[in-house]
């Protein structure tokens, strides 16, 4: 006769297997840019049980989680092995983040994790949180990953328990199993959305950051930034520009940063990024896409206005509502674009498209005119084209 025990689990090994093994579908028509899909890629409940279960009915009879999952999202991405690679941002119940490897077949469904989450190596000053990283196959032969390291703010006045420091942390692979730690990058401002660009630039290395004066505001910092520095062992940001500033009355007036490492097509580099708006409803997070010049891979070339997406239907919901954030896409050989999201820093998506597509959108769409009048011009030249045919 079974258990208790041995039903428990078999039932929670049952309803793990049918979320596992859920087909995912394409949400059609859809806009004609990209295809979004049914289900989230990875939840939660996508953790694997030997995670969040003793499985030990001496030491668990009730077999109760003893490690909880909050959430999983802000995955980086990347083709390995012929498999699509999500090195998620796992959040537990007690707040810490740390990244863990789901990898699937297809890039839309049939996410696994692997058995361990990743071990990140610390540097002399251990960091309370890491997350968000951004994974970079670099012509120098490693896979970069860059990443948030927030430590408690060293002047911070007595009493306050919240004031953070945010640094880039920097790791890197040849096997995704193993990481090496490298010190973390050296900068005067707040720094979180770094990325590494996958060239060298002028025989240096290249990074896209986002400098802020304060780990929440953003105070002086312009947008997305940009920095060489010659060595990944040593990294200091010595001189910064901005690629893609931060502009009243747009969906990146806030805050503006760099998504994951940016695609080379044949008219230069796609990028994919988010910008965050202030309104009644506290903070709203949307993605972008802009192109910046093959040759000079921080001349900003084309930016359609306004965002590529929004939060919409249960992705508006969760533990910080009203977000989508994206760390992570992969172009494959074809030029189909898996565009990896998290909505309101819970659970990670998938939409498809194409280089094509996202090029045609970023070379065919009106940019900003920053008054309503101008986007009622553009509106009217397309409808007046219709309706003349
Ligand atoms: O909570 C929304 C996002 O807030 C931060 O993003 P940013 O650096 O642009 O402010 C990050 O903590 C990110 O992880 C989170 O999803």
């Amino acid at each position: 006769m079974n258990s208790k025990f041995e039903n428990r689990l078999a039932a929670v090994k049952e309803a793990y297997e049918q979320l596992l093994n859920k087909k995912n579908e394409a949400v059609l028509p859809g806009n004609g840019i990209y295809e979004r899909y049914i289900n989230p890629v990875v939840t939660a409940d996508h953790t694997p049980l030997h995670w969040r279960f003793d499985l030990d009915e001496t030491s668990n009879p009730y077999l109760m989680e003893r490690f909880g999952i909050n959430g999983t999202f802000n995955a980086g991405a990347i083709k390995w092995q012929g498999k699509y690679i999500l090195v998620v941002r796992v959040e537990g119940n007690d707040r810490k983040s740390f990244f863990a490897i789901a990898e699937s077949s297809n890039g839309v469904d049939g996410f696994r994790f692997w058995d361990y989450p990743i071990v990140i190596p610390e540097t002399e000053t251990p960091d309370t949180n890491v997350y968000d990283m951004r994974l970079t196959q670099h012509e120098d032969g490693w896979i970069y990953g860059v990443f948030c390291t927030e430590r408690k703010d060293p002047n911070a006045a007595p009493g306050d328990l919240s004031s953070a420091v945010a640094a880039a942390g920097i790791v890197r692979t040849k096997d995704l199993k193993t990481w090496e730690r490298l010190p973390d990058l050296q900068s005067t401002s707040q720094q979180r959305n770094v990325v590494l660009h996958p060239e060298f630039v002028g025989g240096k290395y290249a990074l896209y950051t986002r400098p802020q004066d304060g780990f929440i505001d953003a105070g002086s910092g312009g947008g997305i930034g940009w920095t060489v520095v010659d060595s990944m062992e040593k990294a200091i940001v010595l001189e910064e520009k901005i690629v893609n500033s931060r502009q009243y009355h747009t969906i990146k007036e806030l805050k503006n940063g760099q998504g994951p490492a940016p695609i080379k097509t044949e008219k230069g580099w796609l990028h994919l990024a988010h910008g965050v708006r202030a309104c009644a409803a506290g903070l709203r997070y949307v993605l972008y896409v802009f192109l910046t010049d093959r040759n000079q891979p921080d001349r900003l070339i084309a930016e359609p206005a306004g965002h590529l997406m929004a939060p919409q239907g249960e992705e508006r919901v969760g533990d910080v509502s009203n977000v989508l954030f994206t760390n992570g896409w992969i172009a494959d050989d074809d030029g189909t674009v898996f565009i990896y999201y998290a909505s309101s820093d819970t659970r990670m998506h998938v939409a498809v498209s194409s280089v094509d597509r996202l090029l045609d959108y970023c070379l065919n769409t009106a940019e900003d005119g920053f008054r309503s009048a101008v986007s009622v011009d553009v509106l009217s030249r397309i409808i007046s084209k219709n309706l003349n045919r």
